[in-house]
């Protein structure tokens, strides 16, 4: 692998810290999968979880349940229980936004004329059959992804500067000296070898008095 791409594939490790969001690959384009999720990964997102599954009416109405009352709402609610969907956890920096703008405009025929590149405007059938869904702030991705992964850990959802705050706060200064240290020693494990290293020399562990730390004692 070329430096450049280890710095990518690092970079790209870091988004998911960043932004997470959830796309829906809806009934129309099911069978499009493949072809959609080659494009997700090309736009440098990591697709974290995914499910399969079809939803009954009501679990459909609750998913949009800000659209109840509007005329298309039973309409929408007919075609999104009416076969098989994908759900998936995307995560990159931005990528409730980013996501947003590669899907496109809510209409087919507007995302044909307005963003012809979009997946909306490859991959969709109509104006409500648009094959892609995407959350449209970073409170509905929690919402969302909590409807189809409860299991999924993202609370509180950090954004970009939250995330590089708390890093740059609790994390990057005992790791560079950890870093350093390991390319001093060039282990042959190196990651036990830096694991075990923020293990004995992390700040925030308790000292018992002025000696060696904990885990040595019971290691001895
Ligand atoms: P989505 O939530 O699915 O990502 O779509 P969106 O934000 O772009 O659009 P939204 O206003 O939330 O609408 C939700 C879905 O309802 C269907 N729809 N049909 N006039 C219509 O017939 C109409 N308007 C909306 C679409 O499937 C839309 O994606
Ligand atoms: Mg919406």
């Amino acid at each position: 692998m070329s430096s450049t791409e280890a710095n990518q594939n690092q970079e790209k490790s870091s988004y998911i810290l960043v932004e997470q969001t959830l796309a829906i690959i809806k009934p129309d384009a099911i069978a499009k999968t493949d072809e959609i999720e080659e494009i997700i990964l090309r736009h440098g997102f990591y697709i974290l979880r995914k499910r399969r599954m079809q939803l009954t009416p009501e679990q459909t109405s609750e998913f949009y349940a800000e659209h109840y009352g509007k005329m298309f709402f039973p309409s929408l609610i007919a075609y999104m229980s009416s076969g098989p969907i994908l759900a998936l956890i995307l995560a990159r920096e931005d990528a409730v936004t980013y996501w947003r703008q590669i899907i496109g405009p809510t209409q087919t025929s507007k995302a044909r004329d307005e963003a012809p590149e979009s997946l909306r405007a490859l991959f969709g059938t109509d104006n409500q059959k648009n094959a892609v869904h995407g959350s449209d702030s970073t409170n509905s991705a929690v919402r969302e992804i909590h409807f189809f992964f409860p299991d999924a850990i993202l609370d509180p959802l950090p954004t970009g500067q939250e995330a590089k705050d708390y890093l740059a706060r609790s994390v990057n200064p005992t790791l560079q000296k950890g870093l350093a240290a390991l390319c001093r020693q060039k282990p042959a494990e190196p990651i036990l070898w830096l694991a075990s290293w923020l293990l004995k020399n992390d700040p925030n562990r308790p000292k018992i008095g002025n000696s060696t730390p904990l885990i040595e004692e019971i290691a001895d």
